[in-house]
């Protein structure tokens, strides 16, 4: 819809996220797992008893995942890599789903590359 199209816009643009000023400590989050280039943080509005959004510190250009180039390969697997380390580290390894919504028609609202984790309840198919 049109708040999603102009959040896209202004991303595009190289404006900052709500997620830039939870990476600076401007707003408060809840941290579950960090490393020099990943930060996992609760999901303000929880869809599962664990709901955790992981995200890349540095953006670079990776507003959503349809602007992936060669070069975030390695960011790329590294953000699913650490979706294993909370899923451990929540105790969910018996069953969890990894999503990254992609652009307004898939529900995207923060256009800061990012993976929710969630788990922690049976989990229906096919999502909504
Ligand atoms: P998406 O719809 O895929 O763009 O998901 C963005 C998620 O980010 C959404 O589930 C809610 C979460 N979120 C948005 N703003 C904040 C915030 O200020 N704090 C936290 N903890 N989560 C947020």
């Amino acid at each position: 819809e049109a708040s999603a199209k102009a959040a896209a816009a202004d991303a595009d643009r190289g404006a900052p996220t709500i997620f830039d000023k939870i990476i600076a400590k401007e707003i408060p989050s809840t941290v579950v797992y960090e490393d020099e280039k990943v930060l996992g943080f609760r999901d303000i509005n929880p869809q599962a008893p664990v709901h955790v959004i992981l995200i890349p510190k540095a953006r670079d250009g990776l507003t959503q995942l349809s602007k992936a180039e060669a070069r975030h390969e390695e960011i790329l697997g590294h953000l699913l890599y650490a979706a294993k380390k909370v899923a451990e580290k929540e105790g969910i390894l018996d069953g969890f789903r990894v999503v990254i919504n992609d652009g307004p028609t898939a529900c995207q609202s923060v256009y800061h590359l990012h993976l929710h984790v969630l788990g922690g309840r049976q989990m229906k198919w096919p999502p909504g």
